[in-house]
C-alpha cells in the first residue's frame, strides 16, 4: 500500500535524523501566553522539516562519494522544536485540547518514575536540580556538523529569546560525538546502529524485497512513529512469521492537529564508566574469556558493531570469537551483514544471552505473544548522542567534573505508552522477560544490584548458564516527554 507521508510538514529529526556530531537542547519556561505565541511566530519559518534534512543527506552522499571522503565541502546547522503538555497549557491551548492527550505525556516523566524504574539512583529527587525541580515548557534542538555554527546559532536563538521577558532558558545540555572514538558511545560500543526502516521513505536496498530496508531492517509503517499514518498490526499473517506488512488503522492520538507530529522521550542517562570497564575485565578474568567476548554477551553487539549473533557472513559457529572480528574483517559492519540476524536459531541465548541490552530492547522473533509483529510494535527512532567528555583517567586531575558523562537518550514514536514505557517496564526492567528468570539487561540495569543470565560453553561442549551480578551502571539524571508538532500545527498554536 503506497501513501504519501507529508515530508515538508514533519519535522526533520523525526523521520531522518540530524545525526550531527554537534547538539544542543535549550530547556525552556513560558509565563505569558501571548509572549510565547509571538516568540513561536518568530522562530517557525527556522524549524527544519524531514523534506529539506534528507535533501541535505542526498546531497552530502552525492558530493562524498564521487570525491571519495568528507571534505567538509556541504554542512549544515538545523533546529527543532518540541513542548511539554504543561508548555501546550503555557501556550493558551484549550482545555478540551489538553485532555485529550494520552495520559503518559500529560502526566511527564517525573510523574511516571516509578512506572518506568527511575527510583533510587535514579528517582528525580537526584536529578540534576534544573531538570529535577523545574517544569519544563519547551525544548529547543541544535545541531551542527561545526561547533563555531553551532555556537552561532544557539546564540542567535539566545538573543530572539532576549527580547521576550517571560522565556526563560531553565537549562542549557550539549550533546556531542566523542572525538576519540567517533560513533562510539561512553562504554566504548557504537551506537546509532539498528533502526526500524519506514514504508515509503527508506529505500529498499534490494529491489525485489520491499519489506526491507538493508538486508534485516524492516521496513514499518510510517504510523509507528509519526501521527495520522497507518500502523503495524502486531498479530501475524496466517502462514508468515515476519512483521505483518499489512496497514493497521492510523495512529491517532490527542487533538486534531497532532497529525504529522511525533512524541519525544529524552532522557539524561549517566553512565559510570571506570565501574563499567573494571567488571567487564573483572568477569572476563573470572569465566577466561577475553574482555571484547564479554562486552559483546552484554550488548549483544562487539564494541566496533559487529553482530555477536550468526548473520550470512559469519556461518554457524557455537562459541564466537574471543576478540572483536569487525575490528578485522570489515565485511561484517558493512550493510550487508551488521543488522541481517534473528534470534530464533538461538534461543537459549548461547550467543546472544536472552537478557544482553540489544535482545532485552529489540527482541526480533522472539519478542512477544505473535512474536516478529508483536515486536514491531515497540520500536522507536532513536536519535541519542553523547554529553560529558570520555574516560581519560589521565586527564582526572586537570578536567572539573570528568564524572558528568553520559548518553542523551531521545526517542520519537507515536506512543510513548506502548513504545518507549513498554520497552523500559516489560522487557529492559523485566527480570522475567524473555524467559523466566533470565534478569535485568546489563547495560541499563536500575536495580542497584541485580543479575544477569549469562550461558557459555564449558569443557566437554555443555553450555552451563552462569548468573552474574550486575552493578548499576546507568542512572537517569534527568528527562522529559515533549511532542513535536508539525509546520502546521505550529502555525496553529500562534493563534
Ligand atoms: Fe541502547 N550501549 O552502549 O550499550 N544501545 N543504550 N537503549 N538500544 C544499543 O544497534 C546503550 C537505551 C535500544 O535494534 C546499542 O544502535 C547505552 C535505552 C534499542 O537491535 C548500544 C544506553 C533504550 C536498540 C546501546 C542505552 C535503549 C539499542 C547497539 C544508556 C530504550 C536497538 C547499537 C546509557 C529504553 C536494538 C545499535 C536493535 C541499541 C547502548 C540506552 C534501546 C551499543 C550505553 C534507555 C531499541
Amino acid at each position: 500500500m503506497t501513501y504519501q507521508i507529508n515530508l515538508a510538514n514533519i519535522q526533520g529529526n523525526i523521520l531522518t535524523g540530524f545525526n550531527k556530531d554537534f547538539q544542543s537542547f535549550l530547556f525552556l519556561t513560558f509565563t505569558d501566553t501571548e509572549e510565547a505565541r509571538r516568540w513561536l511566530t518568530d522562530i517557525i519559518p527556522e524549524v527544519a522539516t524531514v523534506e529539506e534534512v534528507q535533501a541535505f543527506k542526498n546531497l552530502f552522499k552525492l558530493v562524498n562519494k564521487r570525491r571519495r571522503g568528507e571534505l567538509g565541502t556541504v554542512s549544515s546547522t538545523w533546529m527543532n522544536v518540541a513542548f511539554t503538555h504543561s508548555g501546550f497549557e503555557a501556550l493558551g491551548v484549550s482545555g478540551l485540547d489538553l485532555d485529550s492527550f494520552p495520559e503518559a505525556f500529560k502526566a511527564g516523566m517525573k510523574a511516571r518514575a516509578a512506572e518506568i524504574g527511575d527510583v533510587g539512583a535514579s528517582d528525580p529527587e537526584h536529578w540534576i536540580a534544573e531538570l529535577g525541580s523545574k517544569e519544563i515548557h519547551a525544548l529547543l534542538i541544535f545541531a551542527s556538523d561545526s561547533p563555531i555554527e553551532l555556537r552561532k546559532y544557539i546564540m542567535r536563538h539566545t538573543t530572539i529569546l532576549e527580547s521576550y521577558q517571560s522565556i526563560k532558558i531553565a537549562f542549557a545540555q550539549d550533546g556531542m560525538d566523542r572525538a576519540d572514538q567517533p560513533g562510539h558511545e561512553h562504554f566504548g560500543f557504537r551506537d546509532g546502529i539498528s533502526q526500524p526502516g519506514i514504508r515509503n521513505f527508506t529505500t529498499p536496498q534490494n529491489p525485489d524485497n520491499q519489506d526491507q530496508g538493508i538486508p534485516g531492517q524492516d521496513l514499518l509503517h510510517a504510523g509507528e512513529f509519526v501521527l495520522g499514518y497507518p500502523t503495524q498490526i502486531p498479530q501475524a499473517k496466517p502462514d508468515h512469521d515476519g512483521p505483518n506488512s499489512d496497514p493497521g488503522e492510523n495512529s491517532q492520538s490527542g487533538p486534531t492537529w497532532t497529525v504529522d507530529g511525533s512524541y519525544l522521550v529524552l532522557r539524561r542517562l549517566r553512565q559510570d564508566v571506570p565501574a563499567f570497564k573494571r567488571f567487564v575485565e573483572h568477569m572476563a578474568a573470572k569465566l577466561g574469556i577475553s574482555k571484547d567476548l564479554m562486552g559483546a554477551k552484554m550488548v549483544g553487539r562487539y564494541a566496533s558493531g559487529a553482530p555477536l549473533e550468526r548473520t550470512e557472513k559469519q556461518p554457524s559457529y557455537f562459541t564466537p570469537p574471543q576478540h572483536d572480528p569487525g575490528l578485522g574483517d570489515k565485511s561484517l559492519l558493512k550493510d550487508d551483514n551488521i543488522n541481517n540476524f534473528e534470534f530464533g536459531e538461538d534461543e537459549e541465548g548461547k550467543i546472544v544471552p536472552r537478557a544482553a541490552h540489544i535482545r532485552k530492547t529489540y527482541p526480533r522473533d522472539q519478542g512477544g505473544n505473535d512474536r516478529e509483529s508483536d515486536t514491531q510494535t515497540h520500536r522507536m527512532l532513536r536519535r541519542g548522542i553523547p554529553f560529558g567528555s570520555s574516560y581519560r583517567p589521565e586527564l582526572a586531575n586537570f578536567y572539573p567534573n570528568t564524572e558528568d558523562r553520559g548518553l542523551l537518550f531521545l526517542a520519537y514514536q507515536s506512543d510513548i505508552e506502548r513504545q518507549f514505557e513498554f520497552v523500559q517496564k516489560l522487557w529492559v526492567n523485566n527480570v522475567n522477560f524473555p524467559q523466566p528468570g533470565d534478569g535485568e539487561d546489563p547495560i541499563m540495569a536500575q536495580s542497584p544490584e541485580g543479575s544477569f543470565k549469562l550461558p557459555l560453553p564449558g569443557k566437554g561442549g555443555g553450555c552451563p548458564v552462569h548468573s552474574l551480578s550486575i552493578k548499576h551502571f546507568v542512572t537517569t539524571t534527568g528527562g522529559e516527554y515533549f511532542f513535536q508538532p508539525s509546520i502546521e500545527a505550529l502555525q496553529h498554536l500562534t493563534k
